[in-house]
Order: C-alpha cells, then sequence, then structure tokens
C-alpha cells in the first residue's frame, strides 16, 4: 500500500521526532541474476527500472550504483525543465518529457516541486534577437508554448536584471516557456527509487560495476564489486561515465566527458521570479525555494573526469552575475559543485541498443538531461521491453553517428554544449 503523507502523517511523524520513519525504498543485496541490470543509479537509469517495471511489468530488475543514487548529474545540476528545442523530433522529445513531468508528483505520490515559473532567454544584440525569434517560431510550429517578450515586458517580469543604459550587455528582448521552471532533484531520484522499489525493483547502492560479462559477443550481465550479477539485458545510463562503460563492453561512444559547474549564494528573500539564461554570456540564474541564487556557467574548456570545475569559468560567471544582476553583486557564495557531463557532437542524446547484443544505452544529455529524466526512462523501458525503438528514440540512435543524421540542437542546449 503507497503511504499518503497527510497532515495528520506530517504531525504524527513530528510528535515522534522524525524517529521510526519507513525507508523509502528497500536496501537490497545483489542477487545471482535478473531479467534486466540496469548500471547507474540516476534518474534516467531509476526511471528506466521504474517504466519496465510499470509500464511492461518487468520486476526483476536491480539498478547497481557505484555510489548513492542521485549522487552524480541528477543531485548536481541546477533542475531546469523545459522543452524548448530547436527541431520536431527534440520538441516531440523533450515535450513528452515536460508533460510527464507536469503528472509526476501524483504519479509517484512524491512531492518533485515542480515550479513552473517560465524559463527566459534573454537577447543582447540583433543577432540574439534574430536567432530567439526564429528559435520561438520553430518551437509553436511544433506546438509548444513560447512567447517572445520586448524589454519592457521583461522589465516587469524581472526587474532585478541590469536594464541601464549603460550596461555591458544590453538587454534588446528576450522569449519565454511559461510551463518550464525548475525542479526537486534529489526528489525525482527518491521518487523513481521509492515507486521501482514498491514495484520489486532491486536497488543496489555502493556497487561499482568493473567489467561486462559476455558470452561469445553478447553481454550476459556485470561484474561489480561485490561479485558477478548475470542478467537476460544489461542498460548503461551512466552519464559522463559512458565511454568507460563502453569500452568495457568493446565499443567506442561519440562522447566526449567534461566538468559543468553550477554555484549557489547564500539564502535571501525571493528576489528572482523565473529561470532566466543568457546564452550568449554562457550564465544562467534562478533561485530556489530555500532562497539560495542558483547559478551556473558553460562547460570546462578542455576533457576531463575531475569533478570540480575550473576556476575561470566561475570567475566568468560570477563577473557576469554581478554584471545582469548588480543588486546581487555583494552576495556570498555558498558552495560551487561540478558534475561530469557526457558531451555529443550534436547536442542530442543516444537511446537504444548499441553495437553489442543484449547491451543497451541512455547517454549523451551533456548539460541538459535533468528535464529528460522522464522520456529517458520511458523510451529506454520500452526497447529493453518489446526490442523495438520507442518511436520517440528512433531519431536518437547511435546509427546516426554514421548515416550522418545528426540532429544538432547546440543552438537550444541552454548553455554552451
Ligand atoms: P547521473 O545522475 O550522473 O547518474 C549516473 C550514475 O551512474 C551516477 O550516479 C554514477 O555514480 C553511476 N555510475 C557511473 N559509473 C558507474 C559504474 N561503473 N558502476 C555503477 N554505477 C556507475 N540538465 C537539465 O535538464 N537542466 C539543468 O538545469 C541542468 N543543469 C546542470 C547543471 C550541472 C552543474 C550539471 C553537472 C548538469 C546539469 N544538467 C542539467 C544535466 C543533467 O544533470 C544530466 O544530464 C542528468 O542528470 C543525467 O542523468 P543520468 O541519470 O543520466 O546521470
Ligand atoms: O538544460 O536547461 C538546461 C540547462 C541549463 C543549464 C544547464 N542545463
Amino acid at each position: 500500500m503507497r503511504t499518503r503523507y497527510s497532515a495528520w502523517n506530517l504531525l504524527a511523524a513530528a510528535w515522534r521526532g522524525h524517529a521510526d520513519w519507513a525507508p523509502a525504498w528497500r536496501e537490497a543485496e545483489p542477487r545471482a541474476a535478473y531479467d534486466v541490470v540496469v548500471v547507474g543509479g540516476g534518474g534516467h537509469g531509476l526511471a528506466t527500472a521504474y517504466y519496465l517495471a510499470k509500464n511492461h511489468g518487468i520486476t526483476n530488475v536491480a539498478v547497481v550504483e557505484a555510489g548513492w543514487i542521485g549522487g552524480g548529474n541528477t543531485g548536481r545540476n541546477t533542475t531546469i525543465v523545459r522543452s524548448n528545442y530547436l527541431y520536431p523530433e527534440s520538441a516531440r522529445l523533450y515535450d513528452f518529457s515536460l508533460k510527464l513531468y507536469e503528472g509526476l508528483s501524483q504519479e509517484l505520490n512524491y512531492n518533485i516541486m515542480l515550479s513552473a515559473r517560465g524559463v527566459l532567454t534573454l537577447a543582447h544584440s540583433r543577432h540574439d534577437l534574430d536567432a530567439q525569434s526564429r528559435w520561438a517560431n520553430a518551437m509553436r510550429c511544433n506546438g509548444i508554448d513560447a512567447d517572445l517578450l520586448d524589454a519592457r515586458q521583461l522589465q516587469t517580469l524581472e526587474p532585478r536584471l541590469n536594464f541601464g543604459t549603460d550596461a555591458r550587455f544590453p538587454i534588446l528582448g528576450g522569449f519565454i516557456q511559461r510551463r518550464g521552471g525548475p525542479a526537486r532533484h534529489d526528489a525525482v531520484a527518491w521518487g523513481y527509487a521509492r515507486g521501482a522499489s514498491a514495484l520489486g525493483v532491486d536497488i543496489i547502492q555502493n556497487c561499482p560495476v568493473t567489467g561486462l560479462l559476455k558470452q561469445g559477443e553478447r553481454v550476459v550481465g556485470v561484474d561489480t564489486a561485490r561479485g558477478s550479477i548475470h542478467a537476460e539485458k544489461v542498460a548503461l545510463a551512466v552519464a559522463g561515465h559512458s565511454s568507460v562503460l563502453a569500452r568495457m563492453a568493446g565499443f567506442d561512444l561519440p562522447v566526449t566527458s567534461y566538468a559543468l559547474q553550477a554555484m549557489v549564494s547564500e539564502p535571501v528573500k525571493p528576489v528572482l521570479n523565473t529561470v532566466t539564461l543568457s546564452p550568449a554570456l554562457g550564465a544562467y540564474w534562478s533561485q530556489s525555494d530555500k532562497g539560495e541564487v542558483v547559478i551556473g556557467g558553460a562547460l570546462d574548456h578542455f576533457p576531463s573526469y575531475a569533478q570540480r570545475g575550473s576556476f575561470d569559468v566561475m570567475q566568468h560567471v560570477v563577473s557576469a552575475t554581478a554584471e545582469m544582476f548588480p543588486t546581487l553583486g555583494r552576495l556570498r557564495l555558498l558552495r560551487q559543485w561540478a558534475g561530469i557531463v557526457d558531451v555529443v557532437a550534436d547536442s542530442s542524446p543516444i537511446i537504444g541498443p548499441t553495437p553489442v547484443p543484449g547491451l543497451s544505452i541512455n547517454c549523451g544529455w551533456g548539460t541538459g538531461g535533468f528535464k529528460a529524466i522522464p522520456v529517458g526512462g520511458w523510451t529506454l523501458a520500452h526497447q529493453l521491453a518489446t526490442g523495438r525503438n520507442h518511436e520517440l528514440a528512433e531519431p536518437f540512435q547511435l546509427e546516426r553517428f554514421h548515416s550522418g543524421r545528426l540532429i544538432d540542437e547546440a543552438a537550444a542546449a541552454g548553455i554552451a554544449h
């Protein structure tokens, strides 16, 4: 039976001093064999396991995570959810995801705190304005909400932006996707974990995969730090470590791993109304429900697995913040961190089978896969369960790097990518 977090439950819990809460998911020991092993307990891996169980009735599933669930990029991102992409294939994929997000708190009975406060993209030049009107028009042609705004409308919406006539980066206009906004990243991981576990999925933490078991060409399981696990099918959802795992299986991926960093200020009263991005500056801002100003920037300039983010990018982002929001200039930074993201040449994901029988993959989301967790899980679960690509994932096959049918979303990736 699902637990309802009613006011009565919460009052009773407070009375007990938060003692004896039931764990949200079962901590499982690895078994010898499963129908499906999903490697990676980030949002995409957990959502894959949840939809395998929920949509396809496949519950003999393990999610095998090297560290703790949500401890990778899922717990490190700046939580922007939007579907403002350029091409019809991407629009379909990301808007399906946004629609799943819109119903996810109810679906999982777990508050993911989605806040549709609008995602605003700023234009600082004539060129930006032209590119953004093309972008917004493409969205509307694809049936996705987008409104072009002039500087006066922007000023009403986000008055703390620097509209000064002497501003270094003048704001000429922009566009907004009003359905976009942040969600609580941990809650997305925890909600899917709880839902999957309740349906019978084993969630195994602190269990790094160290190799892939093969019979001839076929992958038949994984080697882990806690022993071998056999599986009919193995799926990789390991973001920045996708190339490492692919190499263990014997093939190369067109993925380059970079650190992407973000930071938060000390908490303050509500000062920002939207999520605001300046692609030209390579910086973006929002405010968390705790009051911290969440600030992000572009990728580091060199590939790396060092999960910290370089100082020059931080310096650029902080100075862009002081320039764009002069009133935030005196805030103190509280924390800075980075995640290792999996960047591909066309800034679009890879979801489906690999050249190795028995092995599927979900990767290539780069700087933008938090918004895609529901659809990434939904479509990979479909391919694992049926042996056929989901129609939404069909254009996003690894094979496109041979055919040349790339879907270049670099301009809509949100941040330099
Ligand atoms: P992860 O959450 O990284 O999960 C992969 C898991 O695999 C990890 O937990 C890792 O420990 C595990 N793993 C790796 N190797 C092994 C192994 N050998 N064995 C077992 N497990 C293994 N996206 C957005 O849509 N909006 C944003 O605003 C946004 N902002 C971002 C800001 C930052 C600073 C960063 C770093 C990323 C941002 N992203 C954003 C991107 C987004 O976070 C990722 O695309 C998304 O979280 C990827 O989810 P995932 O489940 O694939 O990966
Ligand atoms: O995907 O919207 C996004 C994003 C913005 C910053 C990092 N990712």
